[in-house]
């Protein structure tokens, strides 16, 4: 069939669409100057923050909120009769008449404030746990959840005898909609799906879910997990008819530590209480308890007040800008990020579904998501890089991890051709790694001897450190340390083939590492050990690490402050405990190892 051309009336309103609808997306780049936090440099450079679906920007609105409701209002709530408890009680309560509103539930007792997404998919399992599940029954995922709805699932699965079952995905990230449906039985007592997969950015088609659920597993309640979508869409829990809605703030421009649960009055009428405390019951003795009504049934103890007074004041923010318009500058920025994207050479965009919201996804060939994820942020880019909490998917898709840019809607096209063009840079730039031996299924004493473990490098950890230091000194910018990181891997012996082959994966790392360390031959009390992974960084500071310790006495390696070396050098971001994507976990293995020797047990 050809295309008729479109009379020139038609052509005219289409211009004055247009028009309107860019005047509107000027508006929306203006809003920039509502966050604060975005006018700054990072690295000398403009911050770009790609990083969305982790945690949103907060506008001066809600920081003003939260600062008012501190300066003015702050007492506990729901229990004194004197004027400060009273005005914290009402901000806390019109706030849960603006989560209300928002999601359009039919009463504010159904909207149950929580910590955030995580700890409202653990109330739900843990409660429905305690009340419907038993043995033999099934709850429904999907291999694109977030690992917080995963694993309160399963907790609740051991306990109960129930069984957790994931629904398929294509190649492309969508949930295959008769696989769905042929997992849906009268054993499915609950399924709980991502409106929008965080690390894909793929937009399931929740409602059509929802419906084929309530035909084909008519006792299971359906759980929506909108952590990614709140902030992108309108949300109408009535039409969708879930029987559970949960997301959180900080993902929706509103504070951290706060979130909603969202319940069918009579589904959480039959759920049992999920913590006991203060403000969730009606009377206490020691003979017997009972509860109070919604929603504090479900809110014992001192909630997050200012948060969710702060999430109040977010909500309206961005109904004050409105969520259509929204979604349409940002499905708009998608499509020129995806085009634009695509330019780069040797990229590989993981993730394309048919219907997405601002997230992409991708690799460039042969190089670590990791070492790109540090390029970037020496260009003041922030993205997030690794299995963004979704290990399952990762091993569904045949990748490690991704790196993953997420849209707001103050992100801009100039800031998308910024990321493209470092993109191309690192493409262009960046050395092909050396082909490492590949790996074997058993390691011999032949591929232990051939292993190269590192000399001393200096009388001691200490020496080794003032040498290091001296050396770093000389590079005040993040760029030159990082490039000098990279430089000291380039001369670390290539033995990621062996290594794998001979040791297990270093659990707790972004990339892959593999170590083998011992007492150094015809020593007691010597460390040596040999290292290798498959991010530049990440050699690096084993090539960092095998300077400080390796042949060195192995009480001299105990008593060494690593943490305050990688502070006192600049480059405490990569070696911090806590972080997952820190090389802590090598760290405190070779702590073990030298642990080890010292007592004599290797
Ligand atoms: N569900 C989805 C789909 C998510 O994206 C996240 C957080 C959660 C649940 C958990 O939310 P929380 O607020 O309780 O932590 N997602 C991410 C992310 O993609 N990067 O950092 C957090």
């Amino acid at each position: 069939m050809c295309k008729l051309p479109k009379p020139a009336s038609a052509h005219k309103m289409d211009m004055v669409i247009a028009t309107s609808r860019q005047l509107r997306l000027l508006d929306l780049n203006h809003t920039r100057a509502d966050f604060p936090i975005l006018a700054q440099t990072v690295h000398g450079k403009p911050l770009i923050y790609f990083d969305n679906a982790a945690s949103t920007q907060k506008p001066r609105a809600v920081i003003e909120a939260q600062r008012h409701y501190y300066e003015h209002d702050n007492a506990n709530i729901h229990r004194a009769v004197h004027t400060l408890s009273q005005r914290a009680t009402h901000g806390y309560e019109q706030a849960r008449e603006t989560v209300r509103k928002f999601i359009n539930a039919r009463d504010a007792a159904e909207c149950i404030f929580t910590r955030g997404t995580t700890d409202s998919i653990n109330l739900i399992a843990s409660c429905l746990g305690r009340s419907r599940l038993s043995t033999g029954d099934e709850v429904l995922l999907s291999e694109l959840e977030h690992h917080s709805n995963i694993v309160p699932w399963q907790l609740a699965a051991q306990a109960t005898g129930s069984k957790v079952i994931a629904t398929p995905i294509n190649n492309a990230g969508e949930i295959l909609i008769d696989e769905f449906t042929k997992r849906l039985s009268l054993k499915t007592k609950a399924v709980s799906i991502s409106w929008v997969s965080n690390a894909l950015g793929s937009i399931n088609p929740i409602a059509e879910m929802i419906r084929l659920t309530r035909r084909h597993a008519p006792n299971a309640v359906f759980v929506v997990d909108a952590a990614q979508w709140i902030a992108h869409g309108v949300t109408d829990v009535l039409l969708l008819d879930c029987d559970f809605l949960v997301f959180s703030g900080h993902k929706l421009y509103g504070p951290t530590g706060v979130g909603v649960l969202y319940g069918k009055r009579a589904v959480l009428d039959a759920l049992p209480p999920y913590q006991g405390g203060g403000d969730m019951i009606e009377t206490v003795s020691f003979e017997k308890t009972t509860y109070a009504a919604l929603p504090n049934k479900f809110e014992a103890g001192t909630p997050n007040i200012a948060g969710v007074i702060g999430l109040a004041a977010a909500i309206d923010y961005v109904q004050s800008i409105g969520l259509a318009d929204i979604a349409a500058y940002e499905h708009d920025l998608l499509q020129y990020a995806t085009a634009r994207i695509n330019e780069v050479p040797t990229i590989r965009v993981i993730g394309t579904a048919a219907s997405k919201a601002g997230v992409i996804s991708f690799l460039l060939d042969g190089v670590a998501a990791l070492d790109i994820g540090v390029k970037l942020d020496e260009a003041g880019i922030a993205v997030r890089t690794g299995h963004h909490c979704c290990m399952p998917l990762m091993k569904r898709l045949g990748v490690e991890g991704t790196v993953r840019a997420s849209f707001a809607f103050y992100n801009t096209k100039q800031e998308v051709d910024a990321l493209v063009e470092i993109l191309k840079w690192i493409a262009k730039n960046h050395k092909p790694a050396a082909a490492a031996p590949p790996a074997c299924a058993m390691a011999s004493p032949q591929m232990i001897n051939a292993i190269s473990f590192a000399p001393r490098s200096a009388e001691s950890p200490k020496a080794a450190a003032d040498a290091l230091a001296e050396d770093i000194a000389l590079f005040d910018d993040a760029a030159g340390r990082s490039q000098f990181v990279i430089d000291l891997g380039d001369r670390l012996p290539k033995s990621f083939g062996q290594l794998k082959a001979i040791s297990q994966r270093l659990p707790g790392c972004m990339s892959e590492v593999y170590v083998i360390g011992r007492a150094k031959p015809g020593s007691t009390n010597v460390l040596e050990f040999a290292a290798d992974a498959n991010a530049d960084i990440v050699r690096g500071l084993i090539a960092i690490m095998q300077r400080l310790f390796s042949g060195q006495r192995a009480d001299d390696v105990r008593a060494f402050d690593v943490e305050a070396f990688f502070r006192r050098i600049g480059l405490d971001q990569f070696i911090t405990t806590q972080r997952r994507n820190g090389l802590g976990s090598l760290v405190a293995r070779l702590r073990q190892l030298a642990t080890d020797i010292a007592t004599k047990e290797v």
